[in-house]
Parts: C-alpha cells; sequence; structure tokens
C-alpha cells in the first residue's frame, strides 16, 4: 500500500503515530486487538449478504453465515440473552432499529436530555429520533447531578411515554436498570436501553446488566467493549423479528460482513478472565483520576465516579472546556469539551471536558501512572499559556507512551 497508494498510506501511518504518542483519554475511544483490527481488514468486504444467515439475498453465503452465527451466538453466551441481531453499522444504527421495533411514528419517548449527558440519538430535534418521535426528558438534580430515579418516575407518570429510554454517553454513576424497569412497568411504556458506553463494564458485571429488565439493549461494539466500530441489538424472542426487519431491510442495506467477523473477534476476547481483569482496572483508573484531580482542586460532577469516565469542571480554572480540551491537546493528552448539567455555555464551547480510562488502560496504564497523568492534566489547567509547563508535561507524556506502547512493531504489520 506504501507504494500503490501513498497518500492514504501515510494518513493512515501518521494516526498510528498520532495514537502511540498520545494519551487517549476521550470516553469512547479504545485501541481495539491486532486481531479485532486483522478481521476488517479481509477479503469479507467483498461479500454482499442481505438477510441472515440461511436466509439470504445472494448466493456463495455460506462462509459469511458462519461468521455472523459464530457473532451471534458468542453475543448472547456473553451477555446472557436469546436473541442478538450483530449487524448494526453503528450505535445510531441500533437504536433506529429499536425504535422502529418499538414504536410508531410520533410515538411519546422519555429519555435522558443530551445536555445532561444523554445522546444524539436519543431524542434530539435534528436527529431521526427527535424528527420522527415526541420527545419528552429527564436529567439530572441540580445539587446531586445524579439521576433521581423518584422524579423520572414523576416524570413518566405526567407524559405516559409509549417508550423510556436509559442510558447515557456522559453520565458516570450507575444507572439503575432495575427502577426504569418498574418505572416503564406502572406506566405502561417499553424499556430501551442503550449501554453503548458501559457494554465492556456490563460484559465483565463490572456494571449491573440491563438484560432482563429491558425490552430491547442496544451498545456499540468499540467504546469500553474494544471492538471494531459498530452496534448490536440484544433482546428477546418477543422482540426479535420486528428488530430483524427493522435492522435490515428497515434501516440498513447489507451487512458489513469484515466488520460482524470483528465483532465475533471482540466478543470471544471479551468472555476471557482477562478482559474481566482489564474491565476493573478500568474503573479503578478512573476513580485514581477523578481523586487525583480533586485533591488538585478540580470540581468532578456528581462528586466522582462509578464507570470508565467523569465530567471535570473546568470552569474554575477561567478556561471553557473547548480551551480546556485545546490546552490538554498541546501536550498529547486527548479528551473532548462536554457540556456540564445546567451549563450556561453553548455546546461547543462547554464548561466541562470529559474523561475516560478504557484507552489508556488498554496499553497498560495502572493506578499509578493514571495519578501522575492526573497531576499532568491539573497541572497544565491551572497554568494554561505556560509554555515551561507544557515543555515539561510534553516530555513527561511522551515518556509514558513509549514506555507503554499500544501496538509497538506489530501495528506496522497491520497496516503496512
Ligand atoms: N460519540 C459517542 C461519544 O463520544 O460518547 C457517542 O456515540
Amino acid at each position: 500500500m506504501k507504494s500503490q497508494d501513498a497518500a492514504v498510506w501515510s494518513a493512515i501511518e501518521a494516526e498510528r503515530v498520532r495514537q502511540e504518542a498520545q494519551l487517549e483519554l476521550i470516553a469512547s475511544e479504545n485501541h481495539a486487538s491486532r486481531e479485532v483490527i486483522a478481521a476488517m481488514g479481509t477479503v469479507l468486504t467483498n461479500k454482499y449478504a442481505e438477510g441472515y444467515p440461511g436466509r439470504r439475498y445472494y448466493g456463495g453465503c455460506e462462509h459469511v453465515d458462519t461468521i455472523e452465527d459464530l457473532a451471534r451466538a458468542r453475543a448472547k453466551a456473553l451477555f446472557g440473552c436469546t436473541h442478538a441481531n450483530v449487524q448494526p453499522h453503528s450505535g445510531t444504527q441500533a437504536n433506529i432499529a429499536a425504535l422502529m421495533a418499538l414504536l410508531q411514528p410520533r410515538d411519546t419517548i422519555l429519555a435522558m436530555s443530551l445536555d445532561h449527558g444523554g445522546h444524539l440519538s436519543h431524542g434530539h430535534p435534528k436527529n431521526f429520533s427527535g424528527l420522527f418521535y415526541a420527545i419528552h426528558s429527564y436529567g439530572v438534580e441540580k445539587g446531586t447531578e445524579r439521576i433521581d430515579m423518584d422524579r423520572v418516575r414523576e416524570k413518566a407518570l405526567l407524559v405516559r411515554p409509549k417508550l423510556l429510554l436509559a442510558g447515557a454517553s456522559a453520565y458516570s454513576r450507575t444507572l439503575d436498570f432495575p427502577a426504569f424497569a418498574a418505572i416503564a412497568q406502572e406506566t405502561g411504556a417499553k424499556l430501551l436501553v442503550d449501554m453503548a458506553h458501559i457494554a465492556g463494564l456490563v460484559a465483565a458485571k463490572v456494571h449491573p446488566t440491563p438484560v432482563g429488565h429491558a425490552d430491547i439493549v442496544t451498545l456499540t461494539t468499540h467504546k469500553t467493549l474494544r471492538g471494531p466500530r459498530g452496534g448490536m441489538v440484544l433482546c428477546g424472542a418477543d422482540t426479535i423479528k420486528q428488530v430483524n426487519s427493522t435492522v435490515f431491510p428497515g434501516g440498513q442495506g447489507g451487512p458489513l460482513m469484515h466488520v460482524i467477523a470483528a465483532k465475533a473477534v471482540a466478543l470471544r476476547e471479551a468472555a476471557t478472565p482477562e478482559f474481566a481483569v482489564y474491565q476493573r482496572r478500568v474503573v479503578e483508573n478512573a476513580k485514581a483520576l477523578a481523586e487525583t484531580l480533586t485533591a488538585r482542586g478540580l470540581r468532578i460532577v456528581s462528586g466522582g465516579t462509578d464507570n470508565h469516565l467523569m465530567l471535570v469542571d473546568v470552569g474554575a480554572s477561567g478556561l471553557s472546556g473547548k480551551q480546556a480540551e485545546d490546552v490538554l491537546h498541546a501536550v498529547d493528552l486527548t479528551c473532548n469539551k462536554n457540556l456540564i448539567p445546567y451549563d450556561q455555555r453553548p455546546p461547543m464551547e462547554a464548561s466541562g471536558i470529559r474523561l475516560g480510562t478504557a484507552a489508556v488502560t488498554t496499553r497498560g496504564l495502572g493506578v499509578g501512572e493514571v495519578r501522575r497523568m492526573g497531576e499532568w492534566i491539573a497541572e497544565v489547567l491551572s497554568h494554561p499559556g505556560d509554555e515551561a509547563v507544557a515543555r515539561r508535561v510534553r516530555s513527561n507524556v511522551a515518556e509514558m507512551t513509549r514506555a507503554f506502547p499500544i501496538y509497538g512493531d506489530a501495528a506496522r504489520v497491520v497496516h503496512a
């Protein structure tokens, strides 16, 4: 590839070097294994396989049938559900399928507000969910910055939604799935749980599972689950027929068989004891990072974290979230600006940053390294524009990334 298409090759290589040289704190990202990446770069990308194993619209599907069956079986075993659809190209595609399976257009949904940590596909006015359904939202309380299930119940009794949606992309506390299910049952709503962020924690039993409580569970495979970029739907016998039809032909055409193979590989990895140890370390590291930042005077939304992520209110340092993201990026610490609950700033400025420990834990950082990294974050945020501080931290980050390579030389083989 280097000689055939140097332009694309060099951009891929530059991205590989960037990932090796920066500490990745974006909570929705991770570093997939070489095996997961290898599965995606295979001849499976050539195959059209609209339909499902044993019922395809094209010939020659015998081997991709094997792959999709493996992925489905592994997903069911890992998450303890009876049915799985592994075809969604992304989390949003999985949510499109789930909402179409459970609702009619214009039905009412009660979901967590994006401003308080929800997700675009849970009702943003410009997303399909906000365009085609009537959205009401719940959020976190002003004082605790946590979801209060009594308040969710009150809202559900008022709104009487057809569907209650639980799940978030910027909420650091344990989600109470039995309580969501009880509210759904009391108000006659279906329950959809989008566990995209916490799927890896759920697989390793580090976060309670929504399976058995929700009518449908959706997830992405590339965040804490550490697989390829993609989505998935888990459900029971009562909804699988609908889900299979709303994934294809409802929301998608041909499945990406190379990505489904990579999902199968990741699901095998996620069933190993090593993966459970990894997920426990992710949570330990997140707690250590939150404690370090708190000790250095930074406010963590809701006072801490139960999972892999946290929101840091950077307002007191005089910076916006955008500025904080930029000064950290300048020292090779990558994160994203994020609204904090009741934020006065617009989303593109924001008052917070979101930090997650899934990716740095994958490359081997433990509590000691994460505490050192927390000190560097605090130092940089309290001295924005101080080039001497930035130089010192950048050099510390470089040393740590060299000590904890992600792929080492093997990545060169994968991408060459
Ligand atoms: N964009 C993802 C995140 O960063 O949380 C959610 O899809």
